[in-house]
């Protein structure tokens, strides 16, 4: 015996029906100009990364060209970039961020 979605559609008892929401890794690019002290203040601003944490995750971005600054659905990571991207602008650094399913 099965239960009925709301299409209608009989399926088995217990069987998930929804997939869940996709998550996106929000990635911050590495760059020659942007000074090191600013992607400390990003990271710790929008990220709420400690300052150990953030200064971690800054040097990997700088070494090995981009890091990971953290995972969320599509709205809150949407947001997260373009904070990111206006605050660079903002301060006139040429720092990217980039968001990409996870
Ligand atoms: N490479 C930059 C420098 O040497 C520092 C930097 C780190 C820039 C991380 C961007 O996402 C970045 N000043």
């Amino acid at each position: 015996m099965g239960t009925h979605s709301r299409e209608g559609t009989v399926v088995a008892p217990g069987k998930a029906r929804v997939k869940p929401p996709p998550l996106f890794k929000v990635l911050l690019l590495n760059d020659d100009y942007t000074p090191m002290e600013f992607v400390v203040i990003v990271l710790q601003s929008f990220f709420a990364m400690t300052q150990e944490q953030a200064y971690q995750v800054m040097l990997k971005v700088h070494r090995e060209g981009m890091g990971v600054c953290g995972v969320y659905p599509r709205d809150v990571a949407t947001t997260k970039v373009e904070q990111v991207l206006n605050y660079a602008r903002k301060h006139q650094h040429p720092l990217q961020c980039v968001m990409e399913e996870s």
